[in-house]
């Protein structure tokens, strides 16, 4: 017992000493962003494009959800949102070749919606790896099926 618990207060000790002389890597979500683009939805077909997205921890990146369909369309993974910080979403528009952003969200984010032909940008910084096999579009259409049962799943890997 008295063994085990002189163990970890040298464990602690050193985890301090780490801690104190490492360099701090300062605010990781005051980086430029790394932009990467996602479609959602094109003519005539309910999909994510791509629908395999490859994120690395400690970057910050700005997603760009672009929906060029005449449908609204979910970016759905709960399990993404477990392995993210999010800083901000911005609600964006583009008119003129000019680009103005309407609204910036901050928080935790579960899902966003993005109407036909809009676009939001979601920047955050991965802070855990894994694996999120559960990106999904959640609208059911006129069929009955949902957008998903369509083929409007992807897939998200943090490295
Ligand atoms: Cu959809």
């Amino acid at each position: 017992m008295a063994f085990s618990k002189s163990i970890s207060r040298t464990a602690a000790a050193l985890l301090l000493a780490a801690t104190t002389t490492a360099h701090a890597a300062g605010d990781l979500s005051r980086q430029q962003p790394i932009e990467i683009t996602v479609e959602l939805g094109k003519p005539g077909q309910h999909a994510f494009v791509p629908n395999k997205l490859r994120f690395e921890t400690g970057k910050l990146y700005k997603l760009i959800l672009r929906n060029p369909s005449s449908d609204p369309h979910y970016f759905t993974s709960h399990a993404f949102t477990q392995l993210i910080y999010t800083r901000k979403v911005q609600v964006v528009q583009n008119r003129d070749g000019k680009t103005t952003t309407l609204a910036e969200f901050k928080g935790a984010i579960r899902e966003i919606e993005v109407y036909p032909g809009q676009t939001a940008e979601w920047w955050f910084v991965p802070v855990a790896a894994g694996r999120a096999t559960d990106l999904r579009c959640g609208i059911v259409g006129a069929d009955g099926k949902s957008h998903s049962d369509h083929g409007m799943v992807g897939e998200i890997v943090i490295e």
